[in-house]
């Protein structure tokens, strides 16, 4: 499929997406939601890729939903076609590890998106917020919850009912980024870390991303039995013999997927 709003690449066992709609500062249209959706389907389905690096520019990872399309939707539209729902799925059910590289604004929609990945190396240029407030809404895919969740509730109210932006340090203090890379390198450390997770067995990484992800939705108690689970499933897998045997035989594992 040609795209309009996004560039896709293939590095090696990486799938790179970049948001590519620069005169609008990568601003999340509906057309490049179904891109994006079509694009990350693509990644999911090739058994040949083990990770995906969604990025945007160096001045935008994406400045939110697009203002211009949103401003004169009636309740009704929104309502009936339940607005953002197919896309806040397609990335938080993506069952292969999805690395956000954040460069400049990520704001409403797009910290959003950013947060919706699996974890996120941010530019030291880069600026988070949700300005939902400003414009006399609320943030919709996910921004009152996820942002609470990874810097806690004071910062998160308060970023959400004053529209600030965040800058890297502070975000990465919040630890809602996991590091800050400088901007010249953001992209190929992005790329670098996911082909280091694809070069690992695809299923166990799975597996390893769905416990992380259960500590969001269960109690602690829960949470661990799922682990414990998950964990003894993986003494079923070819993987778990040839990851164990490598190490005791002082050689680099030979991964199959199974
Ligand atoms: N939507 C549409 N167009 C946008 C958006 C946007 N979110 N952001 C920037 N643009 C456009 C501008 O209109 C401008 O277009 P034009 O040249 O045609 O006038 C172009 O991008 C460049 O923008 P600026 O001239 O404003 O660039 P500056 O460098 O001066 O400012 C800012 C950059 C600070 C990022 C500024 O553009 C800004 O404040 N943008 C809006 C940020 C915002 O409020 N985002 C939240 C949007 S609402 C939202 O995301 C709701 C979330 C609910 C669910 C999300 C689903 C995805």
């Amino acid at each position: 499929m040609a795209y309009s709003h996004i560039a896709v690449d293939i590095k090696g066992s990486v799938g790179v997406i970049r948001l590519d709609r620069p005169k609008a500062l990568n601003a999340l249209c509906a057309e490049l939601f179904m891109e994006l959706d079509e694009a990350l389907n693509g990644f999911e389905a090739d058994d040949a890729i083990g990770a995906v690096v969604l990025t945007g520019s160096n001045k935008a990872f994406a400045a939110g939903a697009d203002i211009k399309e949103m401003q004169t939707k009636t309740y009704m539209d929104v309502y009936k076609k339940n607005f953002l729902t197919g896309c806040e799925e397609r990335v938080d059910t993506s069952r292969k590890p999805i690395i956000a590289a954040v460069a400049g604004y990520a704001l409403g929609g797009g910290c959003e998106l950013a947060m919706m990945c699996d974890f996120i190396l941010a530019a030291d240029n880069a600026q988070f917020g949700q300005p939902e407030i400003k414009l006399g809404t609320i943030p919709g895919m996910g921004g009152t919850q996820r942002l609470t969740r990874f810097v806690g509730k004071s910062k998160a109210m308060e970023m959400c009912l004053t529209g600030r932006m965040m800058g890297a340090e502070e975000a990465e203090r919040s630890g809602l980024v996991s590091r800050i890379v400088p901007l010249d390198d953001l992209v190929d450390e992005a790329i670098n870390v996911a082909s280091s997770i694809a070069e690992l067995s695809q299923p166990i990484v799975m597996m390893c991303k769905e416990s992380v992800k259960k500590s969001y939705e269960t109690t602690l108690a829960e949470g661990i039995m799922f682990e414990r689970r998950v964990f003894h499933s993986t003494f079923s897998t070819e993987d778990q013999k040839e990851g164990m045997s490598a190490f005791a035989e002082k050689r680099t594992p030979d991964f199959k997927n199974c």
